[in-house]
């Protein structure tokens, strides 16, 4: 058969295994203290992509990473929009046109532009946020001050919607004249919010001691504009309610707090994200100084109604964990802090505190029956912030806040083997080997053809492209295999190579 069908196979079977993994497939790091290096595990890859003091558009890109909102364009997988929060004061997010090249593998980000917040007096300390179904960012801001530039709304302490395309904050009917921040969700110290299927339904932590668990409801589906606000009161183990609470006057709005103290609502150590998790209809709460995420059934998404079944899900023990050097007890720790779900279910856990480690909680796992891992270490003395995925769940985008100066000594490959010092702020994506850098290992493949037994032609491929003949090639780093549609095996043709991954193991 034709040497370059039969490589074109090869490839395809590359395809396939690769299909098979997914990126919580991976062995547990063990625990531990923080180290210059991010650890992560050796099935993985990373990607840098900016870094505090890089060249943007105009200027050069601020500090104090969080939110990292990889929002698609069409429900694409290769073309959107990464925001990038800074928790700071002034606060603000900047947001770039991201686009991946399937031929390397790489992503690329232009146009970083800031947001322009001074329209509603600026922002202070963008925490987490959302990328909401309809193709915006939600970022929140995690202080609170009065109204002292006398626009008639606290000056800090909202959730501000932002249209990624044209880097404008959304203007709502009334409110401010050319854009608000989003008045009808209250006034606290925001974490984060996170949008029901409904995409009216909004839940929303409240991160300060004594911070109080949010429920919106929005009249228009995908229209924050107006709606219910409740607060949550009852026990954490057990049932509830939501009490809901006033939002329609400016002075409704900036009084959030008191009316949700004044109905007795719950008290939490310090609400971070919330997530809804669409596979069994739960929502789960990360309570960074209670060391653990909860989580409840909401009964009446779209009216107050009640929650049942809250529980702490993770959180507050120790767990084994099942490295490649065998099991090991770690603690949870403190300081849970930013969620996301993958497509199976899996909920990362970020960890602001403690030893920072990057948490992967398996679906089905319960505090009795356990399912924890440790998919990596943020580097010494930074927190881990994001994070998001693709619609593909194929790239993970995150960053690094406040990592130490220190960290200049030692330098980490990424997938293009570029050296990153993780000694500044740093947004980063993350995928198995086989998705990025296009799997700078070296393939070895080996065929043979009935009737031409052990060709022993070998051939170098340098470029990209198609391979032409030979029985033994050899791919270098940053080679590319390119698959004809339609691709089927010819008569003669036997595969004498197992693809595993990105490597190939010769029988
Ligand atoms: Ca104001
Ligand atoms: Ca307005
Ligand atoms: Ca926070
Ligand atoms: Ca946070």
């Amino acid at each position: 058969m034709n040497p370059k069908i039969f490589l074109m196979f090869i490839g395809a079977m590359v395809l396939l295994e690769v299909q098979a993994q997914h990126i919580s497939d991976f062995t547990s790091l063990p625990g531990g203290n923080q180290v210059p290096e991010f650890l992560y595990p050796n099935t993985h890859t990373f990607h840098y992509i900016i870094q505090h003091g890089d060249a943007i558009t105009n200027g050069t890109m601020d500090d104090q990473f969080d939110f990292t909102g990889y929002v698609p364009i069409g429900g694409s997988s290769a073309q959107g929009y990464l925001s990038i929060n800074h928790e700071k004061t002034p606060g603000g997010v900047t947001i770039f046109d991201f686009s991946f090249d399937q031929t390397i593998q790489h992503w690329y980000d232009t146009n970083g532009i800031p947001v322009d917040f001074s329209g509603v007096g600026g922002t202070s300390r963008n925490c987490s946020g959302a990328v909401t179904p309809w193709g915006t960012i939600v970022s929140s801001e995690e202080n609170i001050l009065g109204d002292n530039n006398g626009d008639g709304y606290n000056d800090y302490g909202w959730n501000v919607e932002i249209d990624p395309a044209t880097r404008q904050i959304i203007d709502y009917p009334g409110g401010l004249a050319g854009g608000d921040k989003i008045w009808s969700m209250g006034s606290f110290r925001h974490e984060n919010i996170a949008i029901h299927p409904n995409q009216r339904t909004v839940y929303q932590g409240e991160d300060v001691g004594g911070g109080h668990l949010f429920k919106f409801v929005s009249d228009v589906a995908g229209d924050f504009s107006s709606g219910n606000l409740y607060v949550y009161v009852g026990p954490k183990s057990g049932n509830g309610n939501w009490v809901q609470i006033n939002n329609t006057s400016q002075d409704d709005q900036n009084t959030s707090i008191s009316q949700a103290n004044a109905v007795g609502a719950t008290d939490f150590g310090g609400g971070e994200d919330v997530e809804f998790n669409v596979l069994d209809g739960k929502v789960y709460f990360a309570v960074k100084n209670e060391n653990r995420v909860y989580r409840f059934q909401d009964d009446s998404p779209l009216t107050g109604g009640t929650v049942t079944g809250f529980e702490t899900f993770v959180g507050g023990m120790s767990y084994t964990v099942e490295t490649s050097a065998g099991p090991m007890s770690v603690n949870w720790g403190g300081g849970n802090d930013n969620l996301a779900f993958d497509d199976l279910g899996n909920l990362w856990v970020l960890q602001d505190g403690s030893n920072n480690h990057i948490w992967v909680v398996g679906n089905g796992h319960t505090q009795t029956n356990p399912d924890v891992r440790i998919f990596g270490h943020s580097p010494a003395g930074s927190e881990p912030t994001g994070i998001t995925f693709t619609p593909d769940y194929k790239y993970l985008f995150m960053s690094f806040q406040h990592p130490a100066a220190t960290n200049n000594a030692t330098a980490q490959p990424d997938a293009f083997q570029q050296d990153v010092f993780f000694d500044k702020d740093v947004a980063i994506v993350i995928s198995r080997k086989e998705f990025l850098g296009n799997c700078h290992t070296d393939l070895y493949l080996h065929y043979q053809v009935t009737g031409l037994e052990n060709h022993s032609v070998s051939n170098t491929i340098t470029n990209v492209g198609e391979i032409l003949g030979g029985a033994n090639v050899v791919l270098h780093a940053g080679d590319c295999i390119l698959l004809d549609s339609g691709f089927e095996v010819q008569v003669g043709g036997e595969m004498l190579a197992e693809i595993q991954g990105c490597s190939v193991v010769v029988p």
